[in-house]
């Protein structure tokens, strides 16, 4: 799997607006069983710095945008989210980091499970060991 994925929500807006859907196990490839969404973050003050062991979510900027570096142990990359119907999936076992959030950025997360502080993984080098852990068994 490709460490940078996108998911593409139709936006059925007309002259009144935007209208964008989200349904779970349709163009969503998971039950939502959450959302949340983050807004007022700071600029320069960086969020994330996890992964998550089972979890798997999208995030969407549906106002403004922001950085995400995600990594597998292997590769590190950052995106730009920043389109409202255009999500970065953030799958089990990928390092992110949230950054340069712009002042007006909303940014709203699906999961697929219920808030559970035994699913993060906040040590990155604990995140090494748990990937290299999965890769050996
Ligand atoms: C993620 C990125 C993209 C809860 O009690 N319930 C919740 O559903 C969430 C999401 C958080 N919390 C608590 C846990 C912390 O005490 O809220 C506090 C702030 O959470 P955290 O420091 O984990 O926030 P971020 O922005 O670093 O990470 C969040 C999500 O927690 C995380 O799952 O992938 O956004």
């Amino acid at each position: 799997m490709n460490l940078i994925e996108w998911i593409e929500l139709p936006n059925l807006g007309d002259h009144r607006g935007s209208l964008v859907v989200a349904e779970a196990n349709r163009n969503v490839p998971f039950s939502i069983q959450r959302l949340y969404y983050i807004f007022g973050a700071q600029p320069d003050v960086p969020r994330g710095f996890h992964a998550h062991k089972d979890l798997q979510q999208i995030a969407f900027c549906i106002q403004g945008s922001c950085k995400m570096l995600m990594d597998n142990g292997k590769e590190k990359l950052e995106v730009l989210i920043g389109q409202s119907n255009k999500g970065l999936f953030i799958p089990p076992m990928v390092w992110h980091e949230m950054h340069d959030f712009s002042k007006d950025c909303i940014l709203l997360v699906l999961a697929s499970d219920y808030y559970d502080e035994s699913d993060y993984i906040r040590n990155y080098d604990q995140f090494l060991k748990e990937l290299h852990k999965t890769c050996t068994q």
